[in-house]
């Protein structure tokens, strides 16, 4: 196939690339370095020193003899991705080019409105382009879990069977989403569905969970292919930044009540989901929806996990409890289905002792190059401090 890969130059965008490649399909990836460029402007950095784009593609092109092509532009820029779309007549276009952090959503006006118009209007775009050029194409759009909240109810897989009335119809899944970034998503999810129903493009939504790991069968064969692995409070993932935390021996940052409970999966699972997703397509006019995740945990689970494993390395780590910088519930019911993804064939990779290891492994490698202030939580959702957020809207605990 034919598959187009936007943010490919990303944590996941990358990695998912090379698998395709390795797998014989023919890939472009489209990047503008807005991740590299975010790092630099609050001076933090991967801990993973990572080539620039195009030695990463010679890298691979030496490695497996294989060509990903490559085009450098944004995402909002309607023309370019016109130009790309029209020239690479994807089949299946995976798009990964968003803002992926909530605490960069909720720093500042600025931060959330360029949030949303990378998100949103990137999304938009990408609609057009595919409806002009590549009607019959398949778009996989990386969501997330954190569109439906943590409602009092079971979350579902997109869609939700309602009686109201005496009448009955399957409609959305509510969505309760817990910042900026995450509400961008939901608006994505809206013009997807639309466009699916009124100009019958096909889509998936992967709705995905907190993604851990640093390593994937293509990033494994050379340093040079190596993904970025962020850990700061902006763009590191919790389980990640636990990790990185107890190799350099800060207290484990768990915020507020740590019973925040969310879908967990390894990298490695991602780029399975994507790849099953792109095998399976959606049918013309469907706009169809996956939880993307393997396990359920909350956050002191997780710290407890990292605390025990990192004992058995010789790091004696302490767990601290931060006051909130997020608005969010800290003790709530959650129960959500991933049955789809099973059923087409995912064979997850649980968390456990033996990938935590692994990780700190990894992590020890590159130890001299964490920024030690990155990681402290700075960032606060409600900078006013009102008791009692308006995420507690709906919520029966
Ligand atoms: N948390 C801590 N301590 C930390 C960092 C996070 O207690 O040092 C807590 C957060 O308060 C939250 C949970 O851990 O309750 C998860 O936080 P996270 O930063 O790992 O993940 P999140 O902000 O939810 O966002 C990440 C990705 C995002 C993706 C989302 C999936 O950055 O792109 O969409 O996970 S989900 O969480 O299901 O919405």
């Amino acid at each position: 196939m034919r598959i187009l890969i936007l943010g490919g130059d990303g944590y996941l965008g990358w990695p998912t690339a090379m698998r395709f490649s390795a797998r014989g399909h023919e890939v472009a990836v489209v990047d503008n370095f807005a991740r590299r460029r975010w790092h630099l402007e609050q001076s933090t950095d991967s801990l993973t020193p990572i080539l620039p784009l195009a030695d990463r593609i010679e890298a691979w092109r030496e490695l497996s003899g294989k060509t990903i092509e490559c085009r450098i532009g944004s995402v909002e820029d309607g023309e370019f991705l016109d130009e790309v779309v029209a020239e690479f007549l994807p089949e299946v276009v995976v798009h990964y080019g968003q803002q992926p952090s909530a605490p960069y959503s909720m720093r500042s006006r600025q931060t959330a409105v360029e949030t949303q118009r990378t998100n949103v209007l990137g999304t938009l775009n990408l609609l057009f382009s595919m409806q002009t050029y590549v009607p019959d194409a398949h778009l996989i759009k990386l969501g997330t879990m954190g569109e439906y909240g943590t409602p009092n109810i079971d979350i579902e897989e997109g869609y939700i069977e309602i009686e109201h009335n005496g009448r009955s119809d399957t409609l959305p899944f509510p969505k309760l989403p817990g910042s900026l970034y995450h509400c961008s998503k939901v608006h994505d999810s809206t013009n997807i569905h639309f466009a699916t129903r009124i100009w019958g493009l096909r889509a998936t939504d992967l709705n995905q969970g907190v993604v851990y790991g640093i390593e994937t069968d293509e990033t494994a064969l050379d340093p040079r292919l190596a993904t970025r692995f962020d850990y700061d409070e902006t763009f590191g993932t919790v389980l990640n930044r636990f990790c990185v935390q107890a190799v350099v021996g800060h207290p484990l940052t768990v915020y507020g009540g740590g019973g925040q409970t969310r879908g967990y999966l390894n990298i490695k699972d991602t780029l399975r989901c994507v790849e099953l997703a792109a095998l399976n397509p959606a049918e013309r006019g469907e706009f169809r929806v996956f939880n993307q995740f393997t396990e359920q945990f909350s956050v002191s689970e997780i710290a407890q996990l990292v605390q025990g494993c990192g004992a058995e390395l010789g790091y004696d780590i302490e767990v601290e409890t931060y006051p909130n910088p997020r608005v969010e519930l800290e003790q709530h019911y959650y129960n959500a289905s991933n049955q789809k993804l099973l059923d087409l064939g995912l064979e997850p990779h649980p968390l456990g002792e033996e990938l935590v290891h692994s990780l700190i492994g990894a992590i020890e490698t590159h130890k001299d190059r964490v920024i030690f202030r990155a990681i402290t939580p700075r960032t606060k959702w409600n900078p006013g401090e009102l008791e009692g957020g308006a995420l507690s809207v709906g919520q029966k605990t």
